[in-house]
């Protein structure tokens, strides 16, 4: 499919999709899930750190590394991507924003009811009862190699309080994933926005969507492999979102 017949699709969609992955946030200086770690964390593999077994094994280690991550995100800005894919809201009848991420970023970009398939690191609660957890507005003075922190103890059963994250083995939020499923389903322009596209079930949104006559459009610097009937935009997620809306619409973000 040429640029052109994306464009005049997007310029006719009733119903768009973006759905973002880490690659959506590496601008952003956020690493991808799939990027070597650095500092204390160089040794440990994510999938390893992303389990309630992790957490249970060793809560100081697990709770230090969604801290260091959150400060990491307390500091980073959105990138031209998120603040295109908020822009794109004012060209089409509906969007939808369906995230794997954890970060904020989207909605300080001023992206609105953005679905969150992988929960947040800013909603901590109880691993115990499941109590929500309010944490403070920053956690300064963290060393920027990371560091072990214990996390804080729940008010109501003194349970530690865990990430608000969705880990491995571990069933996405109801409401998020049944609502993204719906919009894959219904819209009939779908972009898949910097995602490797094999954590399950949020792997499943780009195929619900093409099974569903939706034009399906990866955005990725790095080529994989798709279904004849799938699109690939090679590049990274800003340049590629901006020039889609220049295209289409002529809009011009703000930077
Ligand atoms: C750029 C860029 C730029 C770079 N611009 N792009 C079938 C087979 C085997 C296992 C399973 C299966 N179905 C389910 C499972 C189990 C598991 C799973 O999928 N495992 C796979 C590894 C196979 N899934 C689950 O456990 C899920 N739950 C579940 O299935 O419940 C049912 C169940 C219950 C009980 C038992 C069994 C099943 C839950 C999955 C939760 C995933 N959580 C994580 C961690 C969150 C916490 C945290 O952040 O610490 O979510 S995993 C991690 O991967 C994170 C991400 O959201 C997710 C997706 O990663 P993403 O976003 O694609 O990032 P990367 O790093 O992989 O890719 C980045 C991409 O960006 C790359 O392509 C780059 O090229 C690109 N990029 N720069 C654009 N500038
Ligand atoms: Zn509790």
């Amino acid at each position: 499919m040429t640029i052109s017949t994306l464009t005049q699709q997007l310029r006719e969609a009733k119903h768009v999709v973006v759905f973002t992955g880490a690659g959506a946030s590496a601008e952003s200086g956020i690493p991808t899930f799939r990027d070597a770690l650095t500092g204390l964390w160089e040794r440990f593999d994510p999938a390893q750190l992303a389990t309630a077994e992790a957490f249970r094994a060793d809560p100081s280690l697990c709770w230090g590394w969604y801290e260091w991550r959150r400060q990491k995100v307390g500091q980073a800005q959105p990138n031209g991507a998120h603040v295109a894919i908020t822009e794109l809201a004012n060209y089409v009848p509906k969007l939808t924003v369906v995230t794997q991420n954890v970060d904020d970023l989207h909605e300080r970009a001023g992206s609105q009811d953005v679905i969150h398939l992988h929960g947040s690191l800013h909603t901590p609660r109880c691993i115990d009862c499941g109590l929500a957890y309010t944490l403070p507005l920053t956690s300064d003075a963290l060393p920027e190699d990371g560091s072990r922190i214990e996390p804080p103890r729940c008010s109501a059963c003194s349970g530690y309080v865990r990430s608000g994250v969705v880990w491995f083995g571990e069933m996405l939020p109801e409401d998020a994933w049944s609502a993204g499923l719906a919009a894959a389903e219904e819209c009939d322009v779908f972009f898949s926005v910097g995602t490797s596209g094999i954590v399950y079930p949020a792997a499943e949104l780009p195929l619900r969507a093409l099974g569903n006559g939706a034009t399906v459009v990866h955005i990725n610097p790095v080529r994989f492999d798709i279904s004849t009937q799938e699109h690939f935009l090679q590049g990274p997620a800003s340049t590629m979102m901006q020039c889609l809306l220049r295209e289409a619409f002529g809009g011009l973000p703000a930077l």
